[in-house]
């Protein structure tokens, strides 16, 4: 009696995997989104802020497309030609969880490329179809995919014909993202650039700040730090973006104080207000 009881308690702790209720959010862009923070000179330090550590709720849906406990480096097995760091994912999920308990198990799908053009993730590129496929993977035991977040532009700074058809394609992006997941309303929460190394960084800022769809959100990454390359974020700036993700995210949540009393107490409350 006792071992059946124990043999049941063993299998569901060995599947975390299985809730129906998994919280899915898809993570695409460039490196800001891949996550940088603490690369210098192509090493990683290693530091992971607390708020970036791992939590048995947070999972993250691997390159060979299983779900694996999630850890920093989010990216490394995704973005596989260059040294990864700390991103925004695990504050994001860590901030979402205290914030709304009813959320389940989040389930963080990376999908981020350094040093992509918005021309390469059009329907039907690699980067499009491995986001499509990587999203429907997820689904398959179960959960629903919460949101889309998306860093992205930098490259499309250079030169003056990518900044000027951006906004364009970035719209069709997003339209043609929705309507192939058949989430036709899901959010997406993009950030638009702070500065850029190419010369038309208003043109794309304006393209992302300007974009009017349902549903989408823009946050601006303006006063974030950028680490001694002047490229990438710092991880302090990429924790502050992750809890910035969460806020917006729980924002299009219907009443988050319902569901997360316990929680509520138990991380100290209103931090991320
Ligand atoms: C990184 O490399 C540059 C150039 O080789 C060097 O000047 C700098 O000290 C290095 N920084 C660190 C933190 O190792
Ligand atoms: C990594 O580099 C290889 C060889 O250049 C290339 O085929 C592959 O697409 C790259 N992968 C990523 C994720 O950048
Ligand atoms: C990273 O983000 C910062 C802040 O938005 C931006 O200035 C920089 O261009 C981004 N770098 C890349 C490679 O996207
Ligand atoms: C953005 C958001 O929904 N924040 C909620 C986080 O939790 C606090 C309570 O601790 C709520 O007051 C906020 O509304």
């Amino acid at each position: 009696m006792f071992t059946f009881l124990f043999l049941i308690l063993l299998a569901h702790a060995m599947s975390p995997v299985s809730s129906q209720d998994k919280s899915i959010f898809l993570l695409a862009g460039q490196s800001n989104m891949s996550g940088r923070g603490g690369v210098i000179n192509a090493t990683w330090d290693g530091i992971v802020p607390s708020q970036c550590g791992p939590n048995p709720s947070i999972l993250r849906l691997a390159e060979d497309l299983t779900w694996v406990p999630a850890a920093e480096p989010l990216h490394k097995d995704i973005d596989v030609n260059v040294t990864t760091g700390v991103g925004p994912g695990m504050s994001f999920a860590n901030a979402v969880l205290a914030n709304d308990s009813s959320l389940g198990v989040v389930g963080l799908v990376p999908c981020a490329i350094g040093g992509t053009k918005i021309s390469l993730w059009g329907r039907g590129s690699f980067l499009y179809d491995q986001l499509v496929r990587r999203a429907s993977t997820a689904v398959q035991d179960g959960g629903k995919i919460r949101a889309v977040l998306w860093y992205q532009g930098e490259s499309d700074t250079v030169n003056k014909e990518d900044a000027e058809l951006y906004k364009g394609r970035l719209e069709k992006f997003f339209l043609d993202l929705r309507s192939d997941l058949q989430l036709p309303s899901i959010p997406i929460i993009q950030v638009a650039l702070a500065s850029a190394q190419g010369p038309y960084i208003e043109k794309v800022r304006e393209a992302q700040l300007g974009l009017d769809l349902p549903n989408v959100k823009c946050l601006d990454a303006k006063g974030l730090e950028l680490g001694p390359d002047h490229v990438h974020l710092t991880t302090p700036a990429e924790v502050q973006l992750g809890e910035m993700l969460a806020r917006s995210f729980l924002r299009t949540r219907p009443n988050p104080l319902k569901n997360s009393a316990p929680n509520r107490r138990r991380f100290g409350g209103n931090k991320l207000l």
